[in-house]
């Protein structure tokens, strides 16, 4: 019993000795093993905010996965991991049309082994942004940045809790309007685009909106608050927004009532990438943080930008919760008393369905296919100029071995890339076919390919054939 917290012991002790003794002793096992379960579950991070209904997770780097004593920590104290670098545009497609996955993979395996979950970070970003990229502009880069959203989360599909869909978009001062970089320039309506593409290519994935600086209410944050409000409003697909917090010697005194603003929107709201300089006020602000997140029933999550001081991208400024030498400091202990002592909110803790499908792809209204044969359904996401479409290739009763779907593009609509698939042609009627890998489709079961292009994106119903 020494290690229960001391005010349960004496409490407990008083009770049992007005009991006679066989009644005592019963009862006392039932209060043992219930002390227990408790004591044990809330002696790491990730254990206590699970008993809230809350994750708790660290940003990683692949690199460092061979540290043990940087593992040990991970996989003792956190029940979610965000890739710091690994899952960025320059690290996952360095060379256009190329894409590189071993370090997010990495990550990935490694959270799957232990059972946490992984946000994604991040689909588009102004900033490490590959160099061919940023060397490119309008349709040519509208159509690179939407093929980039597909790909990633098509690979990733079924494997991500959240997505950073879009990071840091708004600009910093008193307008609340965009921030100015290339992608913004393809036009306004990027962002949307781009949470549609990925709704298309993983619907499990909560896609969020990702931002720093827009932890209290701010003009900031209202610029943020107000597309997320216009996105609901139109049934533009987002889930949640990412407050980064990385805070200074002090937070904005409105930082719960701004997550909760947010949250009455009807998104999630997490706390993505959490830093606090080192100060004499570390500990207390990092344990007002956890609370503010436990008072907000739709804050479903912490996340910490490194695990060790010397981890941190905030070199000199110890903002994290264990010291260089993998030891907890105050602000840990500040944390898990917090989360301790939190409210019981039990957020959602499951992905809800997309509700709103895109307006540009209406739901495949093909029953499943009763026969054998194939079948095909589109779903599209256009913007002036260009588009993306992915392809749901579905098995009839039977199993397929090689299919070949044909689409009728509109006059002057050209391809310009296709994955998963072989395109016979670029413009017109065009024949897509299966590539080796996913050539065979079980009974009942489906594969997707996509396809990118200039011009008018596809519509109606594809014709499929088996053979
Ligand atoms: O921690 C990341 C650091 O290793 C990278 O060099 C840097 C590159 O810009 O990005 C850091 O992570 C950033 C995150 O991806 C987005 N929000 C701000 C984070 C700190 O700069």
């Amino acid at each position: 019993m020494e290690h229960l917290p001391d005010h349960r012991e004496p409490r407990t002790r008083s009770r049992l000795r007005l009991l006679a003794p066989a009644a005592a002793s019963a009862i006392a096992v039932v209060a043992v093993v219930a002390a227990a379960t408790t004591a044990s579950a809330g002696t790491t991070l990730g254990a206590s905010a699970a008993e809230k209904g809350r994750y708790f997770g660290a940003a990683v780097a692949a690199y460092k996965l061979s540290d043990s004593q940087y593992v040990g920590i991970l996989d003792r104290e956190f029940n979610a991991i965000t890739p710091e670098n690994e899952m960025k545009w320059d690290a996952t497609e360095p060379t256009q049309g190329q894409f590189r996955y071993t370090g997010g993979d990495q990550i990935v395996s490694h959270a799957q082994a232990h059972n946490m979950r992984v946000r994604g970070h991040t689909l588009l970003w102004h900033s490490q942004e590959p160099g061919w990229a940023q060397n490119l502009s309008s349709s040519a880069l509208r159509s690179a940045m939407m093929n980039h959203v597909t790909q990633v989360a098509t690979h990733y599909k079924g494997k991500i809790y959240a997505w950073d869909v879009v990071n840091e978009a708004f600009a910093d001062g008193g307008t609340g309007a965009r921030r100015d970089s290339n992608l913004q320039r393809t036009g306004n309506d990027w962002i949307e685009v781009a949470f549609r593409t990925a709704r298309a290519a993983d619907p499990g994935a909560k896609l969020c909106y990702n931002d720093y600086n827009t932890d209290g209410v701010n003009a900031k944050s209202t610029g943020v608050y107000n597309m997320v409000r216009d996105f609901k409003a139109r049934g533009v697909p987002i889930d949640c927004v990412g407050f980064q917090s990385h805070l200074g010697t002090g937070m904005p005194s409105d930082y719960q009532a701004n997550l909760q603003r947010f949250a009455d929107l009807g998104v999630d709201v997490q706390i993505t990438e959490l830093d606090i300089e080192q100060g004499s006020n570390q500990a207390t602000l990092y344990g007002n943080v956890t609370k503010a997140c436990l008072a907000v029933s739709r804050c479903t999550g912490i996340t910490v930008w490194g695990i060790r001081d010397s981890d941190s991208w905030r070199t000199g400024q110890n903002p994290l919760l264990f010291d260089n030498s993998g030891n907890k400091k105050p602000a840990y202990t500040a944390v898990l008393n917090a989360l301790n002592a939190g409210g019981t909110t039990t957020p959602p803790t499951t992905t809800a369905p997309p509700t709103t499908p895109p307006p540009s792809s209406p739901p495949p209204s093909t029953p499943p296919p009763a026969g054998s044969g194939c079948t095909a359904t589109l779903s599209v996401q256009s913007w002036t100029g260009g588009f993306v479409t992915n392809v749901h290739v579905t098995a009839g009763s039977a199993p397929v071995n090689g299919w070949t779907v044909r689409i009728a593009l509109p006059a002057g609509t050209v391809v310009t890339g296709t994955w998963s698939a072989q395109a016979g042609g670029t413009s017109g009627t065009v024949d897509f076919r299966n590539v080796d890998y996913n050539a065979h489709i079980a009974a009942g079961g489906s594969t997707d390919f996509g396809f990118q292009g200039n011009g008018v994106g596809p519509s109606g119903t594809p014709t499929c054939t088996v053979g």
